[in-house]
């Protein structure tokens, strides 16, 4: 992998805005390209690869070893062969492999198992040239009983089982157990903790600095260099565009809390190349960035970003920030591709990041490009790459994708996000490496230029080259309509897509019409549109969702739902019936307990069954934004 990404890394631009077509590539290095990857775990979905029955698929990884045997087995299946012709063609490449003496293929590398964790999360990577089911259970310390986990993916260019448990505590231990075959492992580990151990601190002086602040003395795992205000005091870094960035830092084990910064002249805060484990938090970004028009109109600024995160930075925590009003706009499809300011840009970050409970948003007019974004879209790496969060925030004024999640998307987990006034709400293309989890967001409104009303799509996808093939699982999003998105997935092809108990309230299409060579597997969803192109939904729910009206974001699923029956209607009223002309005749919500179980995602469940999409009747809300989980105000909000 290393010298992939290097490779690759260097060759390509680091933000490509999505592509106008195609380009070459030219990577000199060439994955199997990762459309072989197959369901391993799916409700529906075949338990494996496929295979002709007069080979044993086993018996082929035992003696070639698992890296040939999945090349070997596709050369087998894609040819037209003879049970005669088959059975010598394999004689002779046993005979082959054993002269050749590559008959042990379980070397290093092989049967790793390892996890990587964040605040609630845990990412899962167990090598094994085995095929089959990998399912997960896990275990909270001082906890007697297992709960299930949603089973592992299968990539057969790595041979590796990759998968999430989501839904975790900080700070607190966990056994996670795996099985495959009838074998298992097991192993132990902790979620990161988010009360971060201080060290020194840094207290600014209250009042308003025309000097950018400039971290470089880094604290340490045990001990963070805190820099925040001095106490009761308010301290804002207003640099009146005499200077590019208003923060930077330029050290490891950082938290940056509670500071105000204005007019940037490019960037609002800059973590440097290869930085990591910083904390940005309960901080305000406004009036960075270039000033001027979009790029269509003469400004030269492209992704100034009120935080900006160079090469190879990760371990990034973007917390409980209020990101408003760039002085730059970013143009609409009216005359191109969006260009413009960004909310939070990670340039091929190198992971671990959790972007949560943060407010982005603007006018329309100095609108976004993307609000959380970066590069390379087309990679093994990106934005946010691997092993990151991205939820609670609240997202809005986006004349591209409120959330573009593209590269590895490796153990990436999106979810409980509100977004609207977006075109596209939540980009993938590509997923390189997968797996991507989205799960229980709220999808408002959208559109496509500031003219035209049209939505765009709930999730933008697509690949290119060997860029692709990466399992995304979209489970419980809601869609809220009038004037939401239009489709929910994008027209590009979107292979190795599984999708649950989501309220696809689209008029437009539910998948692209365009085959790929995965099969993917849409079920159990509701489609309010008429083309679903290639999704089966051979257990879609039908209707008008409905929604219970609320002051706060809250969506539940109202009890009830109305629809028109058009014509005479004969209606009993007591012991008379009556001819109504078009009645409104009111009947159950089709979300309400249509959902299928999904371990892991939908445990606590309400009523019968789960419901589709992100709220559940009968459960705690989920909660957007800077005051999503405690009622913390800001020294910017106080003084
Ligand atoms: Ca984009
Ligand atoms: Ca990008
Ligand atoms: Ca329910």
């Amino acid at each position: 992998m290393a010298e992939m990404d290097a490779c690759i890394y260097k060759k390509r631009g680091y933000d490509d805005f999505g592509g106008f077509g195609r380009r070459k590539n030219k990577a000199n290095s060439k994955p199997i390209k990762a459309n072989q990857s197959q369901f391993q775990n799916s409700a529906d979905a075949p338990a494996c690869l496929a295979l002709p029955r007069s080979i044993d698929k086993r018996m082929v990884a035992d003696m070639i070893g698992s890296k040939w045997a999945i090349g070997f087995i596709q050369l087998f299946r894609s040819t037209s062969m003879s049970t005669i012709r088959r059975s010598t063609n394999l004689f002779l490449l046993v005979l082959f492999c054993t002269a050749a003496g590559i008959s042990s293929s379980y070397g290093a590398g092989e049967d790793d198992f390892h996890a990587v964790a964040t605040y609630e999360c845990i990412g899962l990577y167990f090598k094994s040239p085995d095929l089959g089911p990998c399912n997960v259970s896990f275990r909270q310390d001082g906890s007697s009983a297992w709960r299930e986990g949603y089973p592992l993916v299968f990539d057969p260019r790595d041979n590796e089982y990759r998968g999430s448990i989501v839904g975790l505590k900080p700070d607190t231990g966990y056994s996670v157990k795996i099985t495959l075959n009838g074998k298992s492992r097991e192993l132990a580990c902790k979620t990161r903790t988010d009360s971060f151990p201080i060290g020194k601190i840094t207290y600014l002086e209250g009042g308003i600095s025309s000097k950018p602040l400039v971290i470089t003395e880094s604290g340490t795992p045990g001990g963070y260099h805190l820099i925040t205000p001095a106490k009761d005091s308010k301290s804002t870094i207003d640099v009146r565009n005499g200077e590019n960035y208003t923060c930077v830092i330029d050290a490891d084990y950082v938290i940056v809390r509670g500071l105000e910064f204005c007019n940037a002249a490019v960037h609002g805060l800059v973590i440097k190349s290869k930085r990591h484990d910083n904390v940005v938090e309960d901080c305000r970004f406004t009036f960075w960035g270039r000033i001027g028009g979009p790029r269509t109109y003469g400004n030269q600024g492209g992704t100034d970003s009120a935080i900006y995160a160079e090469r190879r930075s990760g371990n990034l925590t973007i917390q409980r920030n209020l990101i408003e009003n760039p002085r730059g706009a970013s143009n609409d499809w009216d005359t191109g591709h969006p260009a413009g300011p960004q909310g939070i840009t990670l340039i091929n970050s190198s992971g671990g990041n959790v972007i949560r409970y943060n407010e982005i948003r603007s006018t329309e007019d100095h609108g976004y490009n993307d609000a959380i974004g970066g590069g390379s879209n087309f990679s093994f790496e990106g934005s946010p790459n691997r092993d990151s969060d991205i939820y609670g925030n609240i997202i809005a004024n986006v004349w591209d994708d409120a959330i573009e999640s593209e590269g590895a998307n490796m153990n990436v987990r999106i979810w409980n996000n509100y977004i609207e006034k977006t075109f596209q709400h939540i980009a993938t293309a590509c997923t390189s490496k997968g797996p991507l989890y989205i799960f229980r967001n709220i999808f408002g409104e959208s559109r496509r230029t500031h003219r035209d009303p049209l939505g765009g799509s709930m999730i933008k996808v697509g690949e290119r080259d060997e860029f692709g093939g990466g399992r995304k699982f979209v489970f419980h999003n809601t869609s809220i309509q009038p004037k939401g998105a239009f489709h929910a997935f994008s027209g590009h092809v979107n292979p190795n897509t599984v999708t649950r108990n989501n309220i696809f309230n689209c008029p437009g299409r539910l998948a692209s019409s365009r085959e790929v060579d995965t099969s993917c597997d849409f079920d159990y969803d509701l489609f309010t549109g008429s083309d679903r192109g290639i999704a089966q939904e051979r257990h879609g729910i039908r209707g008008n969702p409905a929604f219970v009206k609320s002051y706060a974001l809250e969506f539940y699923p109202a009890s009830t739902t109305t629809r028109i029956k058009w014509g005479k209607v004969p209606t009993q009223f007591g012991d008379k019936t009556v001819t109504l002309t078009d009645p409104v005749m009111t009947g159950p919500n089709p979300v309400i307990d249509s959902g299928v179980r999904l371990a892991n995602f939908n445990d606590d469940y309400a009523g019968k069954a789960p419901d589709l999409g992100a709220f559940e009747l009968g459960c705690p809300p989920i909660r957007f934004g800077r005051r999503a989980v405690s009622d913390i105000w800001a020294p910017w909000e106080l003084h």
